[in-house]
């Protein structure tokens, strides 16, 4: 109030990170086997939940394999794209901002 001194400490503002979902996207040469593999490994899938998700991206064209944040987004997606390489596949892994 008047003639009082008040000192305030500016509130540190939080902020949630922005979140990125990856994505497999379906083509005609990776082996089915393949993919279940990729999602078992790289995103801690189940077999029941793998196979579930290898045959959403066959049929409709792209799945989603998780959310992340920024930096583990894009580790997945280096992870995933070196093990096809590497298998000679042409499977393609990629992120979105949400
Ligand atoms: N369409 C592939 C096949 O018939 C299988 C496949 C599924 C490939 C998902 C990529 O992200 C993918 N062998």
């Amino acid at each position: 109030g008047s003639g009082t001194a008040v000192i305030t400490r500016p509130k540190t503002l939080t902020k949630r990170p922005s979140m990125y979902r990856v994505l497999l996207l379906n083509d005609d040469y990776t082996p089915q086997e393949f993919v279940v593999e990729v999602l078992r490994i790289y995103f801690n899938k189940g077999a029941d939940d793998a196979n579930r998700i290898m045959l959403h991206v066959h049929h409709h064209g792209v799945g989603e394999c998780g959310v992340f944040t920024y930096e583990v987004a894009e580790t997945k997606v280096t992870q995933v794209m070196d093990f096809a390489r590497k298998h000679q596949h042409p499977l393609q892994c990629i992120m979105e901002k949400k």
